[in-house]
């Protein structure tokens, strides 16, 4: 089970202290209890509601980050020639899949001198591109790790012909707290040059000298996101990491800092591990069910510097998918690969800075910041609208020819009560038309990548919010709600992640358990709502007496939906049935409507009856 190989230490404590005291804002002696149990029945490791809490807060507001690939393997910029003298290209995967060996590899590394790396520079780049975050390899699949370690001597300090009194995550890290820049670190857990790694017999080393370089990644550059890879099972070297791995990483992360923000990747991608999802060189058609994510994408074809890779997207591709994405609630982290000598490709800066100025300019940028999702308004093929507050941004990306209209298709009722282009005086028509709007400006674009009309609107009326104190919670030391509930009480959401070890309650062990929660559920809007679980083993989700949701099969990690109509202020009556039969645990209630963006289903809008 769940080991207690939790050093929180004396800085764990203090942060941990911190923290309780910042999100409770109060002094100690109002704040909650002292915590329970870290781990066993009765532990509920999910802390709070990703899609809302503060801890999160930034990185939804953000949007838009750099992804740095650098290490061992851009020495090689790309192209390895081998003994006979035929040359095989890669980037970063270039020690396996040119299966250089590994006396060789090493003998580059020996030879690394990015002694150009300007972390001002780089912080500078992605701050002109509107970027404002940042996370960077740590250490990619080949091992090697970009900072002093004192788990190894296969890192940048001791095995290079670096400026050995030099640490560029330190140097990075204080020039983006001086620029306002959250700092996240990439941590690969397939490690190709680690000995232990490979034979399950001696993988509890190797992860032992793993949580001791987390554990300094942590300590010593305080990093607000660590960005997992590298998870999957694989051969050569056998990949033995197990969602269990995960919940246990996790865990310890929480307890080394609890505001860390982490990918889905330090367990197995399933939608309940880490904060968020990551699709890999793609984006997603809509919001992604069940969890916040963030699309990681290369501005050419290799995440590490390859010198002879020229296919570079263009800015316009750039700012579409920046758009795309933030329309869609997820993030944008674009990828740049410094050279040998730790120097963004020219080409690489010259884009970023065009997108930067596209933000920059008109106001543009306020399409993008701060702004997310909006159900209020089906996906154009025009292009991308995004909404914050009570603006929608319509980025147009196909202008139309003069006197044609761009329909806007409304999910909901609502009224446009202004209408701009930003950084243009010309008119913009709207008129009702169909299932929505049509607008028609009277003018060009106002430049090649996208022209932004900037919507005032009169969203659909909100009930006001809710008084609830949560939903009635029984649950049973069974899977199968027979006799008196163990423990009766009151759950403020339904927000569980008992992951393996944890249970509703001390009483009632980690597995073959059930809950069922009865009480109502108030709506602020008059709206279609998706009622979505995330769910491991089985959940039944009734609303006002009526079946939503049937996922009685046992299954891992996974989300369920049901679309139901309701009324704003009025309380629908709601039961779930949730089972956990063995294995990991997990229960979540979520709620999403036109004028709601998906969240945990909150305590104001529960009722007990
Ligand atoms: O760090 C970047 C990639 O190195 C890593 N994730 C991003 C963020 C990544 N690992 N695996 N993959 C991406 C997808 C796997 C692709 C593979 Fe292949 C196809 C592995 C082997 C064949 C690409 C092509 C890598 C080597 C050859």
């Amino acid at each position: 089970m769940h080991s207690r190989t939790r050093p929180a230490g004396l800085l764990g404590t203090l942060l941990l202290l911190g923290a309780l005291l910042l999100a409770a804002g109060t002094p100690p002696a109002a704040a909650k209890a002292p915590p329970g149990p870290v781990a066993g029945p009765g532990t509920n490791h999910a802390t709070d509601d990703p899609f809302t809490s503060d801890r999160t807060s930034w990185w939804r507001q953000d949007r838009f980050g750099m992804f740095i690939h650098f290490g061992a393997y851009s020495n090689l910029e790309g192209e390895y020639t081998r003994p006979d003298g035929t040359v095989c290209r890669n980037a970063e995967w270039i020690k396996r899949e040119c299966r250089i060996p590994d006396d060789a590899y090493e003998k580059q590394a020996a030879t690394f001198n990015p002694a150009d790396f300007d972390a001002q520079a780089i912080v500078k780049a992605a701050k002109d591109a509107g970027q404002r975050y940042i996370v960077i390899t740590s250490k990619h699949h080949d091992g090697y790790a970009m900072w002093p370690t004192k788990q190894n001597s296969w890192n940048l300090r001791d095995h290079s012909s670096f400026d050995p009194h030099r640490d560029i995550l330190a140097e990075l890290k204080k020039a983006s707290d001086a620029a306002g820049i959250k700092l996240g670190f990439y941590y690969s857990i397939w490690d190709w040059h680690d000995p232990d790694f490979a034979d399950p017999a001696t993988f509890p080393r190797y992860k032992k000298r793993m949580y001791g370089q987390l554990k300094e990644l942590v300590q010593n550059y305080d990093p607000a996101l660590l960005w997992f890879d590298g998870e999957w099972d694989a051969d050569n070297p056998t990949n033995a990491w197990s969602r269990r791995d995960g919940a246990d990483l996790q865990a310890y992360l929480h307890d080394l800092n609890p505001d860390l923000i982490v990918n889905n990747r330090v367990g197995k991608r399933e939608v309940a591990d880490g904060d968020f999802g990551t699709p890999e060189q793609e984006i997603p058609a809509e919001p992604v069910d069940g969890q916040l994510w963030e699309s990681c994408m290369t501005l050419n074809d290799h995440w590490g510097f390859a010198k002879y890779d020229t296919h570079w997207k263009s800015p316009a591709t750039v700012v579409r998918n920046l758009l795309d994405v933030v329309s869609r609630g997820g993030n944008y982290l674009l990828n740049v690969g410094p050279d040998k000598r730790g120097r963004i490709p020219r080409p690489s800066v010259d884009r970023l800075r065009e997108t930067g100025r596209w933000l920059g300019s008109h106001g543009q940028g306020d399409a993008v910041h701060g702004a997310g999702h909006t159900g209020l308004v089906a996906d154009p093929a025009w292009g991308a609208v995004s909404r914050r507050g009570n603006d929608l941004y319509a980025s147009v990306t196909s202008w139309p020819e003069a006197g044609r209209p761009l329909h806007l298709t409304a999910k909901s009722p609502f009224t446009i009560t202004s209408a701009q282009v930003a950084g243009s005086s010309q008119k913009v028509r709207v008129t009702p038309a169909g299932d929505g709007f049509d607008l028609t400006p009277s003018g060009a674009a106002t430049g090649p990548l996208a022209s932004v009309i900037r919507l005032a609107i009169r969203p659909p009326a909100a009930a006001p919010a809710g008084t609830g104190k949560g939903l009635t919670a029984q649950s049973w030391a069974n899977d199968s709600f027979t006799g008196p509930p163990a423990v009766t009480g009151v759950d403020a959401t339904v927000n569980k992640s008992y992951r393996f070890d944890g249970s509703p309650d001390p009483k009632i062990p980690a597995d073959h358990f059930s809950t069922r929660w009865t009480g109502s559920i108030e709506p602020r809007f008059d709206e279609t709502y998706t009622l979505s679980t995330v769910s491991d083993d089985t959940v039944r989700v009734w609303l006002d007496g009526k079946p939503v949701i049937d996922s009685s099969t046992p299954h891992g990690p996974k989300v369920d939906k049901g679309t139901v109509t309701l009324k704003a202020g009025h309380r629908h009556s709601l039961r779930i049935d949730y089972t956990e039969v063995t294995g990991e645990a997990h229960m979540k209630l979520l709620w999403s409507s036109p004028s709601q963006s998906q969240q945990i289903v909150p305590q104001r809008q529960l009722y007990a009856r």
